[in-house]
């Protein structure tokens, strides 16, 4: 667990000394699920609450580059809007481009107040890649640089935080062929400890529960290999997954709409990314919504929180199966094939697994693995930025 510099905590100025008009109910419940969404107990939560109601909140500086506002828009745009008021009661958010009210100057003005007021305090929050070739030309704000910006307000934070995929590997604009030399924020900042909060979006408690910790310890959730809150990013969407039990019974859906489809089959023959996917997408609910999230609705897990996966592996690509699993997709299979029918492993998916698998060869996909299989494959040689990791 990292020590952040100086926290935590500062008077906020944007959204001040409120809890709005909702109920002291309602704001406890979003500090203790983001207290749970980074392992922390209730009482921490409760603990956050109490010093945001007395207007003791982090200072939160929070830049926007090449991205979608997708992470923005999900912190913020939850089912009870009530709980994005919450939200911005549990934060000072003393510079955001988006939801600022001030332009030109004022905005300017705000962001070098900010620094100033705040320096080796506030959490400089990144959203957005930021593209590093021609000196970083392609996106500026008030005629300099992301890449000046980023280092800039990095330097004198307190702590760094990437939220969202973009932010933490260089996201969309990273694809193949990268035209801007898109990067991440922990691939600009090397040296310095960035949390890296990916997905594309991200569910906004992976975010506020790093940020509690940080408010509440002053210290940095412990961090996995890749940057990440090892919390909620530790296991896999196919560990916690609804559909597990029909992956492990071999029914899977080969077509959208198709029986085993409607009838809440795996999606893995559809291309679902969940076996090498670290995300807690099926244990938080997005936006408060049960089932409001990708496999609920019937779609694959497309592996946003995976530099190796997003964008560089089609959503609809069947994937070979980490090694642990192959015995049950192996068993279907043979069900399958004893059978004749689609029962068990589908056709499609016993197809698939093989020709995909041979495919996934060819474009080197399939290289290295570690860790009990359920690292995701290396990207194909065309994959576009060598940092991405
Ligand atoms: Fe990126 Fe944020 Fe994807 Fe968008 O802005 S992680 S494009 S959903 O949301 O940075
Ligand atoms: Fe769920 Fe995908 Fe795993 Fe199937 S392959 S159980 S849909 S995570
Ligand atoms: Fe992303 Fe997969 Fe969750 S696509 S939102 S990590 S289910």
């Amino acid at each position: 667990m990292g020590k952040a510099r100086g926290f935590p905590i500062s008077r906020g100025s944007v959204t001040d000394e409120k809890t709005s008009g909702v109920g002291r109910r309602d704001f406890l419940k979003v500090c203790t699920m983001a207290a749970a969404a980074v392992g922390l107990s209730a009482s921490t939560g409760r603990a956050w609450a109490e010093a945001a109601a007395k207007g003791l909140k982090p200072s939160v500086i929070w830049l926007h580059f090449q991205e979608c506002t997708g992470c923005t828009e999900s912190l913020l745009r939850t089912s009870h809007p009530a709980v994005a008021e919450l939200i911005l009661d549990l934060i000072s958010l003393d510079y955001h481009e988006t939801l600022f009210a001030a332009a030109g100057h004022q905005a300017e003005d705000a962001l070098k107040t900010a620094m100033e007021k705040g320096a080796g305090k506030y959490i400089c929050v990144v959203e957005g890649g930021i593209p590093t070739k021609d000196g970083g030309i392609y996106c500026q704000i008030a005629g300099r640089t992301a890449l000046d910006m980023l280092k800039e307000v990095a330097d004198k934070a307190g702590a760094i935080i990437a939220i969202g995929s973009c932010a933490s590997w260089g996201g969309i604009q990273a694809a193949d062929p990268n035209p801007t030399g898109a990067k991440g924020a922990p691939q600009i900042l090397e040296g310095k400890t960035v949390v890296s909060i990916p997905g594309c979006p991200p569910n906004p408690y992976n975010f506020l529960g790093a940020v509690l910790q940080l408010a509440t310890f002053g210290t940095l959730p412990a961090l996995d290999e890749k940057g990440r809150p090892k919390f909620p990013y530790g296991r896999t969407i196919h560990e916690s997954c609804p559909r597990r039990a029909q992956f492990d019974a071999g029914h899977f859906a080969h077509q959208y709409g198709d029986d085993a489809h409607r009838n809440g089959a795996c999606l893995f023959s559809l291309g679902c990314k969940g076996p090498y996917t670290h995300a807690p997408c099926a244990t938080i609910d997005f936006g408060e919504v049960p089932g409001a999230w990708p496999i609920g609705i019937g779609h694959p897990c497309i592996g946003c929180t995976e530099a190796k996966l997003l964008w560089r592996v089609s959503a609809y690509q069947t994937i070979e199966p980490p090694p642990t699993l192959r015995p049950v997709l192996e068993s279907s299979q043979a069900e399958a094939r004893e059978a004749g029918t689609s029962g068990g492993l589908n056709r499609a998916v016993v197809g698939a697994v093989g020709v995909v698998g041979g495919a996934l060869v060819t474009a080197g996909v399939m290289a290295a693995r570690k860790g009990g299989g359920q690292e995701p494959p290396d990207p194909a040689p065309h994959g576009s930025s060598p940092t991405a990791d």
